[in-house]
């Protein structure tokens, strides 16, 4: 036997962005470790990525191209060559496009792999040279993005490393024990030296647990909380009115806005105890440095985008920033660079329509022109988007061509014309850059894939010479595209030598510290606290409260965050298990539910069936089924986005998966 080891970095969609050891013996991954050198991967990585041996060759691994024979959504596929089911996929684009013009196609494509050659580059450039429509990627982290680029532009947050120096950690719809794990010991050794942790949460999270105070609010409340915060700290003279004066505009227009909000009035609307919340500004107030750590809980309901951009206020108003540690952290992805995928991409976006990912089982049942070609990368959109029954609609159309490229055989394969296997990350070169962790990576691929497996950039590189848009001067291999991202880059030569030298590279300031380093990035430096801009954009104005969407009939908020098992739908295949709704034992007594029953959960959108865990870490009026699931998991194959109204969140067209209103019952 041969075992080779090889430098890699996990190119999944989270911010920790590990550095990898890979195990290879006789030309197959046989282990993944976290690398013990690499500062805060530290050794070790998650369960999932440990075990992705078991995806990559497991029965589920997609091999040969493929080609629909049954009904669609049966899964009848046959194999195919690869030159048989490309012929019939550049046909079938060729047709449409013919019919229709470019935007009868729609590429859909989240963050499966995050890195600029799977992401990003030829696929991208193949679809804006088709004319295609515009897939807009709001799955996840829109109306977060738009509100902290409206307050603060792109910039950098507090390093997750800097958390070390915190005397207050406040964790504000994140669970890092599931979602960013490596964030996890930084916060118990901040807590070991003496920081007190605050953890924002519907549920009782296992940071919540150990955290000194948590505030259970009910879903979808934070912006009233963030808001009685803030006018609670100007009334009791805790706002840093001089810093505030230099450095910040829009004081007034918060303060006013916030004016409704008092304490009593918010922690009755959030359920919470009044006292909780009085204790959190006294401590918010009191201890510095002082950071919060935005998740993306947060944003998945109508309030989302004011909510986050409420929350990030608060350290403007209390004065938090200018110290190691102190401040927020949202996403630290492209905000710490100056280096990019457009130039490896070469082709400027088209004018063509813009469809709303969100939204797509609208999308596929009524857009003008219609819809005729699907082409899925990177998602499994039959698992992961809202409004499952329409979205499986719309994948059963007959006159819907769909193309799926992946991994493993996924549910949304079930309703594709064609399917084409797809490479994984180990098995493909790809240049990745942290959204948490601020490192960028260029690593080679360390084992081969199994089957006749191709890259998004092999696929993508191979349709763009078929259908004849090829043009001089495009960088075509991975190494061209590289050139073509570096080459444009200020500070490219430096990372291309450092990539060189260590296979990683940090950005300029690994970690800089706002309002001392670096500004904010809006025109005159300063952080805006009421962006007109996002007033504008924004459904009902900016820092506006819209109720909470229950009904008699549907009164339980449905959630559906990742949990420590389930995190997106990735390696959903391996994890057979049947899902349990998590329910609290008040809601559990009322309705004669006992621990492990089998349940229904149902609202006018369809309904789940599951089993009933009853959980004391669930707030009453809650309910939690975990995001990422399987039709394997539950016993109709319906997920929670089955439950998931289209509506979207008040900023950047996000998704409301934590407005489902729902009620359940045992069976
Ligand atoms: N290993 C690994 N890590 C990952 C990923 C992965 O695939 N693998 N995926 C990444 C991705 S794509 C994302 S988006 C992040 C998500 O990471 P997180 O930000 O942790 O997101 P969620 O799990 O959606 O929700 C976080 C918490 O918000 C709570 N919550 C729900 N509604 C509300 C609310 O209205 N208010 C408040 N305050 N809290 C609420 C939930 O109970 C949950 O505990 O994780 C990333 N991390
Ligand atoms: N109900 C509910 N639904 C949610 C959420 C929620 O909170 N609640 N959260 C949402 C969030 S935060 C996110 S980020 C989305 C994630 O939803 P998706 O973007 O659909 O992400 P995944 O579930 O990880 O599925 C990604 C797929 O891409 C494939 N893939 C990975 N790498 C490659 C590659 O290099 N090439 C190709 N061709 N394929 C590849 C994987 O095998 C996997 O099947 O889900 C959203 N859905
Ligand atoms: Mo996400």
């Amino acid at each position: 036997m041969t075992t080779t080891t090889h430098k890699s970095a996990c190119p999944l969609d989270c911010p920790d962005l590990c550095s990898l050891i890979v195990t290879v013996e006789d030309g197959r991954v046989a282990r993944v470790d976290g690398d013990p050198d690499a500062p805060f991967t530290d050794g070790f990585v998650c369960g999932k990525v440990r075990n992705v041996a078991e995806h990559l060759y497991g029965d589920d691994r997609v091999r040969a191209p493929m080609i629909r024979v049954g009904p669609k959504g049966a899964g009848e596929l046959r194999e195919a060559t690869w030159d048989e089911a490309l012929a019939l996929v550049v046909e079938k684009i060729a047709a449409a496009r013919a019919r229709h013009g470019g935007e009868a196609i729609l590429p859909y494509h989240y963050g499966g792999s995050n890195g600029w050659l799977t992401e990003g580059g030829t696929a991208t450039r193949f679809f804006r040279r088709l004319g295609a429509s515009r897939c807009l990627r709001t799955l996840c982290a829109a109306p977060s993005g738009e509100a902290v680029r409206g307050l603060y532009g792109k910039v950098p947050g507090v390093a997750l490393e800097d958390y070390a120096h915190a005397k207050l950690i406040v964790l504000w719809g994140m669970n890092p024990s599931a979602t960013g794990i490596h964030l996890v010991p930084v916060i118990e050794r901040a807590q070991a030296a003496g920081a007190k942790l605050v953890v924002v949460d519907p549920r009782r999270t296992p940071l919540a647990r150990r955290a000194d105070l948590h505030l259970a609010v009910r879903p979808g409340t934070d912006l009233p909380v963030a808001l009685a915060v803030v006018r609670a700290l100007f009334d009791r003279g805790h706002a840093d009115l001089a810093f505030l004066a230099a450095h910040a505009r829009g004081t007034d227009e918060l303060r006013a806005r916030a004016a409704e909000w008092t304490l009593e009035r918010a922690a009755a609307e959030a359920a919470i105890d009044v006292g909780d919340l009085e204790r959190f500004v006294e401590l918010y107030a009191a201890l510095s440095p002082a950071v919060i750590r935005a998740g993306w809980g947060l944003e998945r309901n109508r309030n989302g985008g004011s909510a986050v951009a409420a929350v990030l206020a608060l350290p403007a108003v209390a004065g938090k920033f200018g110290v190691r540690g102190g401040g927020y952290t949202m996403s630290n992805g492209d905000a710490a660079w100056a280096v990019g995928p457009e130039p490896g991409i070469a082709e400027p976006e088209p004018a063509s329509r813009a469809i709303n990912m969100s939204l797509l089982g609208e999308a596929l049942a009524s857009a003008a022109p219609p819809v005729e070609v699907l082409f899925v990368y990177n998602c499994n959109p039959a698992s992961t988007a809202p409004d499952q029954a329409a979205v499986l609609r719309g994948l059963a159309r007959d006159d819907l061509f769909t193309v799926v490229h992946e991994q493993v055989f996924t549910d949304t394969c079930r309703w594709a014309d064609v399917v084409l296997p797809a490479t994984a990350f180990l098995e493909h070169r790809e240049i990745r850059r942290g959204y948490g962790a601020m490192r960028l990576y260029d690593r080679p691929a360390a084992a081969k894939a199994p089957g006749q497996a191709r890259s998004n950039h092999d696929l993508f590189g191979e349709l763009i010479d078929r259908m004849g848009l090829a043009r001089d001067g495009d960088p075509r291999t991975e190494d061209e595209i590289a050139a073509a991202i570096f080459g444009a880059a200020d500070d490219g030569a430096r990372l291309r030598r450092e990539l060189d030298l260590h296979g990683v590279a940090t950005p300029p300031a690994a970690a800089p510290l706002l309002f001392v380093d670096v500004v904010p990035a809006l025109p005159d430096g300063k952080v805006d606290l009421c962006p007109a801009a996002l007033d504008a954009a924004s459904t009902h104005g900016l820092y506006h409260y819209q109720p909470d969407p229950g009904s008699a009939r549907f009164p339980l908020a449905l959630i559906s965050p990742a949990i420590a098992q389930q995190i997106s739908s990735t390696f959903g295949q391996l994890r057979r298990a049947p899902a349990a709704v998590e329910l609290s034992p008040d809601d559990a007594k009322a309705r004669a539910i006992a621990d492990g029953a089998a349940v229904r959960i149902w609202n006018d959108l369809g309904e789940v069936v599951c089993k009933a865990k009853v959980s004391p870490h669930v707030r009453p009026g809650v309910l939690v089924l975990a995001k990422g699931l399987w039709r394997h998991h539950t016993a109709n194959g319906a997920t929670s986005n089955r439950l998931i109204p289209q509506g979207l969140a008040d900023l950047g067209g996000g998704p409301v998966y934590n407005d489902s209103r729902v009620e359940i019952a045992r069976l």
